[in-house]
């Protein structure tokens, strides 16, 4: 059965490929709990410590499927926000590993919004973002309207999400959406290149610079700088740490265990 949702695990790396292409890897309920469940087992397997979100065919995301959207027996567009996409975009905010969203088509509605919820976003340069909603008669859901005005400004923000227009990967990656653009055949060796540099990392420290990054979305600077040096008394009792200071004195190559 496809459950919507391809896993490989590549060393330290889970690869989660969204896996319906015939209708551009649109969600419907099965592939929503099936990606929380995968999110959930990089959540806690130890070996992994680092996650990658790909598409598989010519699309990124689509994002709701909109004929199940409309289905009468369907599960509703209340446990559609509220079960589906909210779960989703919390986990991967809160994993304590990093995610890579790597975007090598559309990526549209709730699909755009996963992408960017992502820790870095790699696309390729046939991707496009398009905030879909207004154009069905909704708004922005899954953090959209959290992320996209703190990433681009709310001018863009709400230009792009009322008029619901399509943005190119080079357009968002000037207007500062995405880490970075390549082209299409390479885009999986970049975003993998990425991942497992991730993954070789020290994991905890990684982390707390997750929580720290987002933490500042509602902070002041008093309580960041209180924060900053809790997460670096951390990081500092980590052995990744002893390890990457006695590396840099030994003249070798550090070893994180992420630990
Ligand atoms: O209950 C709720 O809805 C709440 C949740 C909201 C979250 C959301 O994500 S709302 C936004 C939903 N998404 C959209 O509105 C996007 C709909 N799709 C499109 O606008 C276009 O497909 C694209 C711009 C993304 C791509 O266009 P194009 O021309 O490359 O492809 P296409 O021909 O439109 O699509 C190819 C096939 O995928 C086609 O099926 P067919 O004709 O080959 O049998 C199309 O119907 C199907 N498809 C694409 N998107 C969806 C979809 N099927 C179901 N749901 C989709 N979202």
């Amino acid at each position: 059965m496809n459950t919507g949702i391809e896993v490989i695990i590549d060393g330290a790396v889970q690869i989660i490929k969204l896996n319906r292409p015939d209708v551009l890897n649109s969600f419907n309920r099965s592939m929503a709990l099936a990606l929380q469940a995968e999110l959930d087992k990089a959540r806690h397997d130890k070996n992994i410590r680092a996650v990658l979100i790909t598409g598989n065919g010519k699309a990124f995301c689509a994002g709701q499927d909109l004929s199940e959207a409309i289905d009468a027996s369907g599960p509703g567009i209340k446990n559609i926000v509220e079960e589906h996409y909210n779960p989703i975009i919390t986990r991967l905010r809160h994993i304590e590993k990093p995610i890579v969203s790597a975007v090598n088509g559309v990526a549209a509605g709730a699909g755009a919004n996963i992408a960017l919820a992502c820790d870095i976003v790699i696309a390729s340069e046939q991707a496009s973002f398009i905030q879909a909603f207004s154009k069905i008669g909704l708004i922005p859901d899954s953090g959209g309207t959290y992320f996209l005005p703190r990433l681009i400004g709310t001018q863009r923000a709400s230009a792009l999400m009322m008029l619901g227009d399509k943005v190119s990967a080079n357009d968002a990656l000037q207007m500062g959406m995405l880490y970075k653009v390549t082209s299409a055949d390479k885009l999986m060796e970049d975003a993998l290149a990425i991942a497992h540099k991730l993954a070789a990392m020290p994991t905890k420290a990684l982390a707390y610079t997750k929580q720290l990054i987002y933490m500042s979305a509602s902070n002041n600077l008093e309580k960041q700088l209180e924060a900053e040096g809790e997460l670096q008394v951390k990081s500092a009792a980590t052995c990744d740490y002893n390890e990457g200071v006695n590396a840099f004195l030994e003249k070798r190559p550090a070893v994180f265990k992420g630990e």
